[in-house]
């Protein structure tokens, strides 16, 4: 008896996860008035730009997570600007997939009929611009950015190479020592004061923007259902906005290619890949 008394709560837990409930996810869909999607690297897979736990969480012999770091941008700034040079490369050479199209067209509906759809994205591509999202917060920075280390000057530049420097450097398959060392002053240069400028993308360790982190809360605080899409959720403060929607009590849903979901409060799960379970959630023909 103490057995199943502990069991119900779990139990109750599992009932109330729906496993690929179109049909449900549809009704609550459409009484929502304020959506929030909180996406990650997995909707940007489609698009061919390598997730971090994926292979994008190796460049050549270095961890991804250990280049993105103030630390090592001090220590070697050729190197971690090679590195974003290759991830600027991959991003802008990209394309838009559909579930980046689902939510654009899906904010267009949400537009025509009073309703409130944003997105909150991890990813530095610029992949939900692009696809027409127009209410993008992009808590991590952006790789078509770069800001002055001295005047702190925010500009935007898609050019590539950004500098002469790295124009044929930046290849996964290259080894660093084999390759020429760049000369910090042949770097890329603030257009204002001529200090090296460095990518507009917040690294480990460093802080989110308040504005944004002011703009996110607002969201997570007032939303009527979170779309958690293609995140692993182990990186903060990210990772805590979907279960501080669930601890409100409203419904949240997750898209992603694992079968289990990432927190048990979730009450919605699809897996597989987004690119194919977003359109059809959101009914959307693209
Ligand atoms: C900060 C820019 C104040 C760089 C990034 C609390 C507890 C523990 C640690 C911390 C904590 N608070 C702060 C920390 C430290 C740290 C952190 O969270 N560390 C983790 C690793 C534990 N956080 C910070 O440093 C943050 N700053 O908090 O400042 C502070 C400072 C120090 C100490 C305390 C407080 C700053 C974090 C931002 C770092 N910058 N990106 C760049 O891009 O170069 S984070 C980067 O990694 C991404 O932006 C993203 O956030 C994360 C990767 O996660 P995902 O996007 O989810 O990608 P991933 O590959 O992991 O998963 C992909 C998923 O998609 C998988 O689940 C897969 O199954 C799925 N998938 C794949 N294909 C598909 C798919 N799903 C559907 N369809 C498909 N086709
Ligand atoms: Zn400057």
């Amino acid at each position: 008896m103490i057995f199943l008394r502990r069991l119900s709560p779990i139990l109750s837990q599992m009932s109330k996860r729906k496993l690929s409930d179109y049909e449900g996810f549809r009704n609550v869909l459409n009484k929502s008035t304020n959506i929030v999607a909180l996406t990650g690297a997995g909707i940007s897979a489609e698009s061919g730009i390598p997730t971090f736990r994926g292979a994008g969480g190796f460049w050549r012999t270095h961890r991804s997570a250990d280049l993105a770091t103030l630390h090592a941008f001090q220590v070697n700034p050729a190197l971690v600007w090679e590195f974003y040079h290759y991830r600027r490369t991959v991003a802008f050479s990209a394309q838009p997939n559909d579930s980046h199209k689902a939510l654009a067209a899906y904010e267009q509906i949400c537009k025509e009929q009073g309703r409130k759809f944003s997105v909150i994205t991890q990813n530095v591509d610029g992949l939900h611009r692009r696809a027409g999202s127009e209410n993008v917060i992009e808590l991590h920075g952006a790789l078509h950015k770069v800001i002055c280390t001295k005047c702190r000057t925010i500009d935007e530049n898609f050019d590539n190479p950004i500098c002469e420097a790295l124009r044929d450097r930046g290849d996964p398959a290259l080894q660093d020592i084999n390759l020429p060392t760049i000369d910090k002053k042949d770097l890329p240069r603030c257009k204002k004061c001529k200090a090296l400028v460095r990518p507009y993308i917040v690294w480990f360790g460093e802080n989110l923007d308040p504005k944004v982190l002011e703009q996110s809360r607002e969201l997570i605080e007032t939303c009527d259902l979170c779309l958690v899409i293609g995140t692993s959720s182990v990186v903060y403060p990210a990772a805590m906005f979907a279960p501080l929607v669930a601890d409100r009590g409203q419904p949240v849903a997750e898209f992603n290619l694992n079968s289990e979901p990432a927190n048990d409060s979730f009450e919605f799960h699809f897996p597989g890949k987004c690119g194919s379970t977003l359109p059809k959630a959101l009914g959307v023909t693209l």
